[in-house]
C-alpha cells in the first residue's frame, strides 16, 4: 500500500476543519491524532469490508476469539507498519510539522486487559490477520480500562483510566447491529404441537447491546480482522415521568444499571472477585457475541445448524467466556427447536477451552444463588448438562463416588466452570509444555483420566511486529541488513542470524544499538522519576503484574542484601546494576500493595545513599502498560523471571525480552523451560526450586530453620523492621514479615519459597554479573537468545490453533 502524501495532507487539513472547526495550527496533538487515524482507516477501508465479504462469500470456516480481555495497547502506529505506510505517514506529518513520535503519543493505550492474558488476545489478533486466517475477536468495550496507577509517597493510588477522553480513534460504532441481551426473568415451559416441551424467558429485563468493530490490518497483506466489542446501554433510556416529578436519581438508575455492565474492567490478574456484575459482563458479551455468529452463519447456511461445527469454531479464552457453552445450548435447543442431543455434539464441535492458570483463586466457580436468579434458563440447561454427564460418569466409572464428587459441575452450592468448560469442549489447551504437563498430572488428572484425546498445548507467543519491529526499530533494521526482511512475517527466519554472533562487527553494532536503546530509557526516567541513572550499568528489569507468585519480593530482597554489603565494606566489589520495576497491584490485594510500597521504600534509601547509588539503583516506573513495555523491553539487559516453580503458567513478558536480546535470569517455570531448551545454560541463568521440588517441599519447609542457619540473610529480613526502610513507622512491613516467617491468612510461611531459593538467587546473580563483565561474550549471549526466539511468535502459536484446534486455513483476498 502507499499513500498519495498530497491528497493525505489536504484531507488531514480537512478532517480537522470539518471535525474541529479549526485550522492546522489551531489543532491540539489529540485532535491531530485522531484525525490521522481516522485517515488511516479510510485507508484501510476496502480491504476491511472486503475481508469479510470475501470470508462470506466463501463461506469460509471462522475462528472466533471469545476474551474478556483484549490489552491492544495503541493502535495507530502498529496499523500505519501493518499496512506499509508508517514512513509516508511519518514524512507527511513531517511536512504539517508534526512530529510522529509526538503524534504517537498523544494516544491512550487501549488498556481492556489486565497483563498477560489480555495481551495474548491481541498479539493473536495481529498474528490472525497476518497469516489471513478467517477470524474475528469479540469482547466488552469498557469504558474505564485498566486503572492508570500513580505513585503517592510510595503507595499505589489508582485512577479511572479515561481512555475515550479524546475520542476513539479508530473504531466504527455499528448502532444498526445491536442486538438484545436478556437477565433475571422466569422460565416458562410450554407444550408444543408436537408435544414437545418449549422453554422461553419472560419478566426479563432487557439490555442492548451495541458493537464498536476495531480493524486490526495484517502485516503486508490485505487481510484486515475485527475486533467487536460491546456496549452496553439501556434499551428505554431514562424515565420520562420520574424525570418530571424531580426524582432525578430514580429516574436514570435503570439506565445505569444497564450501562454499569460496561462501565470498567476488573483489575484482578489470576484472581476472581465472584461479583455478580462481572458474571453480568460475561454474559452480556457472550450472548451478544452468539447471536451475531449465529445471525452471520444463517445468513450462509440458513438453518441447517449440523454444519455450525463445520462453519465456526470458538476458543474460549479461559473460563470467562464460559456462558457460551449452556448460551449455544439455549439458542439451539429454545429457539432453533433442535433435540439436546444434536445440539450437545454441535456444542462440543464448537467449542474449545484454553486454561490459563493453576492458581486455584483464579478458578471461577459462581455460587448458584448469585447465578440462577440472574440467568434462570442457563442455569437449567447447566443442571441438565450436569445431570447427563454425572450419568455418563457412572458408566465410565461405576461406584466411583469420590470421582464424581470431585468431577460434578454443580457441588457445593457453586458452579465450576472450569469443568464446565472442559465438558462442553473438545479442545483443552494449557499454554506451556510445563503448564499443560502439570494440568495432566495435577490439577486436571481425573478430567485427562477421562477426555485423554482432548488435551493439549499450545505455548504462547508474542507478535514480533509490535514487540520488535515497532518497538526496537535500530535493533530491527540491524536484523534485516543481515538477513533480509522476511523475519518480519515469519520468525523461524531470524535464526540466521546466528551466523553472526562470533562476528565482532555486528557484536559491537549489537552493543552500540543496546546503549543506545539503554540511553533513551535513561532519559525517560529523568524526565519522569527525576533519577539519574548509569547508562552503562546493567539494566535489569522486572515488569510484569505483581503478585506473590511472581516474587518482586524476591527481588526486592536481594537489592537489600546488595545495599547492607556495601554498606558494611564500601569495597564491596559489584557491577554497577540499575533495578528497574514496573507493576500494577490489583486495587484490593494489600500484600501485593505493600511489596510496591517496599520496593520504593527501598529505592528512597539506595538511590539517595552517597555511597550505594554508585553502584546501584532502583527506579520503580509508574503505570507500566503495552505503551511504556514497549519502551523498556528493548532497553534491557537482564530479563526477571523468577516466579516460584509451577506457578507461572507460561509467562509472555519473557519472550520479548528474549527477542530483543535481554538475557534471561529464571526459574525453571512456564516458557522459561522452553527458552532454556533452546538457548542452553550457557546462554541464560536459571536457578532454584522446580516444580516438583517446590511441591515437595510444601509439607516439610520450614523458612525459620533457614534463617537460623543464614545470618546473612536473616539481617536482610530483619530489614523490613529497620527504620531505615520502614520510615513511616517501624511496622509498616509487618505483614510481608509475617507472610515471611509465620504464613498470613490460612497460608504457610513463605508460601512462594522466597527465602529457600535466595541464595541459589544470588549465585545465579554473581554469574550473571560476571558474564556481563565480558562484553563479546555478552553480546555472542544476546545475539544467541535473538536467533532461537523464532518459536515465540504468536504467528506460530496462531498456527497450531488453526491446524490441530480450530480446522481453518488461510484465506486471503486476491
Ligand atoms: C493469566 C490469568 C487471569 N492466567 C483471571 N490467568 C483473571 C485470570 O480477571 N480475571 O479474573 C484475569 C487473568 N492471567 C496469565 O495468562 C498467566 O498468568 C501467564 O503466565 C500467561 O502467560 C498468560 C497468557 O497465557
Amino acid at each position: 500500500m502507499t499513500i498519495n502524501e498530497e491528497e493525505w495532507l489536504r484531507d488531514i487539513e480537512k478532517r480537522v476543519s470539518v471535525d474541529f472547526f479549526k485550522t492546522l495550527s489551531e489543532a491540539s496533538l489529540e485532535e491531530l491524532h485522531y484525525v490521522f487515524s481516522r485517515e488511516a482507516l479510510g485507508l484501510l477501508k476496502n480491504n476491511w469490508t472486503n475481508t469479510m465479504h470475501h470470508w462470506n462469500k466463501q463461506k469460509a470456516k471462522m475462528a472466533y476469539y471469545f476474551s474478556a480481555e483484549f490489552l491492544m495497547g495503541r493502535w495507530l502506529s502498529n496499523a500505519l507498519i501493518n499496512m506499509g505506510v508508517y514512513e509516508e505517514a511519518g514524512e507527511a506529518a513531517q511536512k504539517l510539522g508534526i512530529n510522529m513520535n509526538a503524534l504517537e503519543e498523544a494516544e491512550a493505550d487501549a488498556g481492556l486487559g489486565n497483563g498477560g492474558l489480555g495481551r495474548l488476545a491481541a498479539c493473536f489478533l495481529d498474528s490472525l490477520a497476518t497469516g489471513d486466517y478467517p477470524s474475528m475477536g469479540y469482547g466488552i468495550r469498557y469504558r474505564y480500562g485498566m486503572f492508570e496507577q500513580k505513585i503517592v509517597n510510595g503507595y499505589q493510588v489508582e485512577k479511572p483510566d479515561n481512555w475515550l477522553e479524546h475520542g476513539d480513534v479508530a473504531s466504527i460504532h455499528r448502532p444498526d447491529e445491536a442486538v438484545e441481551v436478556k437477565f433475571w426473568g422466569r422460565v416458562a415451559i410450554e407444550k408444543g404441537k408436537d408435544n414437545h416441551n418449549y422453554f422461553h424467558l419472560y419478566d426479563y429485563e432487557s439490555v442492548i447491546a451495541v458493537p464498536y468493530d476495531l480493524p486490526v490490518p495484517g502485516y503486508n497483506t490485505k487481510t484486515v480482522v475485527t475486533l467487536r466489542l460491546w456496549e452496553a446501554v439501556s434499551p428505554d433510556g431514562f424515565d420520562l415521568d420520574l424525570f418530571q416529578a424531580g426524582e432525578y436519581s430514580r429516574a436514570v438508575a435503570k439506565e445505569i444499571q444497564a450501562e454499569n455492565i460496561s462501565r470498567v474492567l476488573y483489575p484482578n490478574d489470576n484472581t476472581v472477585g465472584g461479583k455478580q456484575l462481572r458474571l453480568r459482563q460475561q454474559y452480556f458479551f457472550v450472548s451478544a457475541g452468539m447471536t451475531d455468529l449465529i445471525r452471520r452463519f444463517k445468513k450462509q447456511w440458513g438453518k441447517d445448524f449440523s454444519k455450525l461445527p463445520d462453519a465456526v469454531a470458538i476458543q474460549l479464552n479461559d473460563t470467562h467466556p464460559v456462558v457460551a457453552i449452556p448460551e449455544l445450548m439455549r439458542i439451539l435447543v429454545d429457539e432453533e427447536h433442535l433435540n439436546w442431543d444434536s445440539a450437545w455434539q454441535i456444542c462440543i464441535r464448537t467449542f474449545a477451552y484454553t486454561n490459563h492458570t493453576l492458581l486455584a483463586e483464579a478458578l471461577e466457580k459462581w455460587p448458584i444463588n448469585i447465578f440462577a436468579p440472574l440467568l434462570p434458563r442457563i442455569y437449567q440447561i447447566i443442571e441438565e448438562i450436569n445431570r447427563r454427564f454425572l450419568h455418563y460418569l457412572h458408566q465410565i466409572f461405576p461406584g466411583d463416588w469420590q470421582r464424581h464428587k470431585e468431577m460434578e459441575i454443580i457441588s457445593d452450592g457453586v458452579i465450576k466452570m472450569a469443568w464446565l468448560a472442559i465438558v462442553g469442549s473438545h479442545s483443552i489447551n494449557g499454554v506451556a509444555e510445563l503448564h499443560t504437563n502439570l494440568l495432566k498430572t495435577q490439577e486436571l488428572r481425573l478430567w485427562y483420566e477421562l477426555f485423554p484425546d482432548k488435551f493439549n498445548n499450545k505455548t504462547n507467543g508474542v507478535t514480533q511486529r509490535r514487540w520488535l519491529l515497532k518497538a526496537n526499530p535500530a535493533l530491527s533494521e540491524f536484523i534485516t541488513k543481515r538477513i533480509g526482511d522476511a523475519w518480519i512475517k515469519d520468525l523461524n527466519e531470524i535464526s540466521k542470524l546466528e551466523a553472526y554472533a562470533e562476528d565482532p562487527t555486528a557484536q559491537r553494532e549489537f552493543l552500540a544499538i543496546k546503549a543506545k536503546d539503554k540511553q533513551i530509557l535513561a532519559e525517560y526516567i529523568a524526565r519522569h522519576n527525576n533519577i539519574k541513572i548509569n547508562t552503562s550499568s546493567i539494566f535489569d528489569v522486572q515488569i510484569k503484574r505483581l503478585h506473590e507468585y511472581k516474587r518482586q519480593l524476591l527481588n526486592a530482597l536481594h537489592i537489600i542484601y546488595l545495599y547492607q554489603r556495601l554498606k558494611a565494606d564500601p569495597n564491596y566489589s559489584i557491577v554497577p546494576r540499575t533495578f528497574i520495576f514496573g507493576a500494577k497491584a490489583a486495587s484490593g490485594y494489600h500484600q501485593a500493595k505493600l511489596i510496591i510500597r517496599l520496593i520504593n521504600a527501598i529505592a528512597d534509601v539506595v538511590n539517595n545513599d552517597p555511597v550505594v547509588s554508585n553502584k546501584i539503583k532502583v527506579v520503580f516506573m509508574e503505570n507500566y502498560r503495552v505503551s511504556l513495555a514497549e519502551k523498556i523491553f528493548p532497553a534491557a539487559d537482564v530479563s526477571e523471571q523468577i516466579s516460584t516453580a509451577g506457578y507461572e503458567a507460561s509467562g509472555t513478558g519473557n519472550m520479548k525480552f528474549m527477542m530483543n536480546g535481554a538475557i534471561t535470569l529464571g526459574t525453571l517455570d512456564g516458557a522459561n523451560v522452553e527458552i532454556l531448551e533452546l538457548v542452553g545454560h550457557e546462554n541464560a541463568f536459571i536457578f532454584g526450586l522446580t516444580a516438583e521440588e517446590v511441591n515437595q517441599h510444601k509439607m516439610s519447609y520450614n523458612p525459620q530453620q533457614l534463617l537460623a542457619h543464614d545470618a546473612e540473610l536473616s539481617a536482610v529480613v530483619e530489614a523490613l523492621h529497620d527504620p531505615i526502610f520502614a520510615t513511616e513507622n517501624i511496622h509498616m512491613f509487618e505483614p510481608i514479615y509475617q507472610s515471611l516467617l509465620f504464613g498470613v491468612d490460612g497460608n504457610p510461611p513463605d508460601k512462594y519459597m522466597v527465602l529457600k531459593d535466595f541464595r541459589p538467587y544470588l549465585s545465579a546473580n554473581k554469574k550473571l554479573e560476571q558474564a556481563y563483565l565480558d562484553e563479546k561474550k555478552w553480546a555472542k549471549m544476546a545475539l544467541i537468545n535473538i536467533a532461537r526466539s523464532g518459536k515465540f511468535s504468536s504467528d506460530r502459536t496462531i498456527k497450531q490453533y488453526a491446524d490441530e484446534i480450530w480446522h481453518i486455513k488461510p484465506n486471503p483476498q486476491k
